[in-house]
């Protein structure tokens, strides 16, 4: 079997995790996620699905999931017998800075001479400082680096400089920096496929299930996503994919698209793999009404379960419109916080009504659950508003009469402050104080004992300590009020309760072990409460559990499987038949 061109690596956050004690806490709660963000980008499937479209073959391999999934799996030595013309490692969200550079470090001492590259969201934003670690040859900039990586992967193989790729930002054979300009930057997405086909083809072809999944319980809980746009037009001051950032970080100036038909193909092809939720990412009412309407009218007929994003307050006739076409749909809202003075600095312009009626509008239609996401660590937040934001839940679920459909969730803005967000530019302007600044300083933060003293910022209203202790203060009477109104079980109440108490406890023990402890043995007395710290790490202020959707036993579309296989393996025989004929030239 040929040789990869390229090899995708999604590191743990940190690598090795599994040899470090840290107290993660709640960073990764509302995620499917464990604290070392197991998921890789959903670009992953696009661009092997691009590249090989191209002739070029890619495999994947979730670095992460497999040290999550056996301790004794030895991630340097299957890096070292990894056999590839090319890595590229996924430095897309921040908290990826240790673990992205300490397995490109890895490849370069196992294979010194094969090009590694990095691209993503983090990786665009600090390119200039990415390229300068020995272990990085290239950085892809940009949220649509499909075409940029082909052209990059074709220069590899065929050995020339890549001096007309656009996006790129790369060292000459002298070790000179280059930087490409940003010319690559597509309004629409339809050049791309989801790349659920091709990930078929992939397992069967490299027969490793488990390197290629998304993340890791998802064989027992298979939701899929499709992407209804990349960029935004919005302004969330916090967030590093508003307009802003977007602009910052890929010269992107408008939303681009996937077309409404083509994103309910993507669904369909999502539902014959599995038949978990299909997650469709990004408010389609992005791109206007017209756009979320023809994209309604496509999907008719699919089979859910389905969960939609709104980002702004949801009008009856909207919801009429997502409930005729998604039966018993699932509506995930962010509004970060029911203090408008905190929404309107966070740039949310709507009012509590607006996010009442949200709540109402989608109940009545049919809606089967209302997640409602909230925020700690926002500009204009103080403890006493954090903790409003419970009492604010309990009014709603009175006002809903006690619907066990609502479900509120609250989390921190953790671990870091999003580089390109408003806030992280103009940190003074929205009452922030940044602890870290450059890649490296998010890199060493990743490397602390706790997620308190790993966060990247400050605000005037709230140090790191209260940002923990309102955490954990608004996690615990959030979780009792879910259990009083039978949102969660007695049973799960208290066990979340215990979980808090743990990492509550464990953190005041870290903090004086912190104190008195010589620097160079902090490790060392941190190794001694391993057991207990993963005890505190996952749910801490929710059960994890409570973010996923029932599905039946059967979660995956078996006999769609099966077909899909055996096209997929007819294919490869087919096309292996076709090279014997006319082999294409490989180098
Ligand atoms: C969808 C989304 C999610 C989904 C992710 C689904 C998935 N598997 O990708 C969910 C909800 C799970 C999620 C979770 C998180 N997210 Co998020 N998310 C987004 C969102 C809304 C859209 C991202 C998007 O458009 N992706 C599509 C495109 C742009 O990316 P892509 O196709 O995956 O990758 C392309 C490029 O980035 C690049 N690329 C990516 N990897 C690589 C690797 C190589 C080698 C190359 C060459 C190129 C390349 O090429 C790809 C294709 O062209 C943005 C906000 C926004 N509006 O942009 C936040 C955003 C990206 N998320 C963010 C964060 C912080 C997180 C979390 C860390 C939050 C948390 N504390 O739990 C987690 C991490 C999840 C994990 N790893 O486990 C920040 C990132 C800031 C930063 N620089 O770190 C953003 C910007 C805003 C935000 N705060 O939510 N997120």
């Amino acid at each position: 079997m040929s040789i990869p061109d390229l090899t995708f690596l999604h590191a743990p956050s940190v690598y090795d995790f599994r040899r470090r004690a840290t107290l993660w806490g709640p960073i990764s709660d509302v995620v499917p996620s464990t604290p070392i963000y197991d998921m890789y980008p959903i670009g992953f499937a696009s661009l092997c699905d691009y590249l090989e479209r191209h002739g070029l073959r890619t495999r994947i391999v979730n670095l992460a999931v497999r040290m999550l999934r056996s301790d004794s799996f030895d991630a340097e030595r299957f890096i070292s017998r990894l056999d590839s013309r090319a890595f590229g490692i996924d430095l897309h969200w921040l908290p990826h800075a240790q673990g992205a550079l300490e397995v490109a470090q890895l490849v370069r001492q196992h294979h010194p001479g094969v090009p590694v590259l990095i691209g993503g969201f983090s990786a665009s934003y600090y390119h200039e400082e990415l390229i300068r670690y020995p272990q990085v040859d290239y950085v892809v900039r940009g949220d649509s680096t499909e075409e940029p990586l082909r052209q990059l992967v074709e220069c590899i193989r065929d050995g020339r400089e890549p001096l007309d790729v656009p996006n790129l930002t790369w060292k000459d054979s002298a070790g000179e920096v280059r930087v490409n300009p940003q010319s690559y930057i597509p309004s629409d997405l339809n050049h791309i496929r989801s790349g659920y086909r091709q990930m078929v083809r992939s397992v069967i072809r490299d027969r490793d299930l488990v390197s290629c999944v998304p993340f890791n319980h998802w064989l027992k809980y298979p939701v899929t996503a499709t992407l209804s746009v990349r960029g935004c037009s919005q302004h969330c001051a916090v967030c590093g994919g508003c307009a802003e950032g977007h602009k910052m970080m890929s010269g992107r100036t408008q939303p681009a698209f996937r077309s409404p038909e083509d994103l309910a193909q993507d669904v369909r092809e999502a539902r014959r793999i599995s038949r978990g939720p299909v997650f469709i990412l990004g408010d389609l009412r992005l791109g206007g009404r017209e756009y979320a309407s023809r994209f309604l009218r496509a999907v008719k007929g699919v089979r859910g379960p389905f969960m939609i994003e709104v980002s702004w307050p949801v009008e009856r006739d909207y919801a009429e419109e997502l409930a005729a076409a998604m039966p018993g749909l699932i509506v995930e809202f962010s509004p970060d916080s029911h203090d408008p003075a905190v929404r309107e600095a966070m740039g949310k312009n709507y009012s509590n009504k607006g996010i009442e009626d949200t709540v109402r509008n989608c109940l009545d239609v049919g809606a089967t659950r209302f997640d409602l996401f909230f925020m700690i660590g926002l500009p204009e937040q103080t403890a006493a508003s954090a903790l409003g934001t419970v009492e604010y839940c309990e009014s709603l679920l009175k006002a809903l009469g006690g619907d066990r459909r609502l479900v509120p969730f609250t989390a921190p803005l953790a671990p870091f402050l999003d580089p390109a967000s408003r806030a992280f530019e103009d940190p003074e302007q929205f009452g922030y104080r940044l602890h870290c600044r450059s890649l490296e300083d998010h890199r060493q933060a990743l490397l602390a004992p706790t997620w308190k003293h790993i966060l990247s910022y400050e605000t005037k209203w709230m140090d790191r300590d209260a940002i923990a202790a309102t955490t954990y203060e608004t996690g615990r009477r959030l979780n009792r009020l879910k259990a009083c109104y039978g949102i969660i079980s007695q049973e799960k109440a208290d066990e979340t309760e215990q979980r808090i108490e743990r990492a509550l406890s464990l953190m005041a023990r870290i903090d004086r072990l912190l104190e008195t402890v010589p620097p160079d043995e902090v490790d060392q007395e941190l190794w001694a409460l391993k057991d207990e710290i993963e005890r505190a790490n996952t749910s801490t202020v929710c059960d994890k559990g409570e973010l996923d959707v029932q599905v039946g036993w059967l979660a995956f579309n078996v006999l769609e499987l099966f077909k899909l296989g055996v096209s997929e393996v007819w294919d490869m025989v087919w096309r292996s038949n076709r090279h014997h004929r006319a082999p294409p030239p490989t180098t």
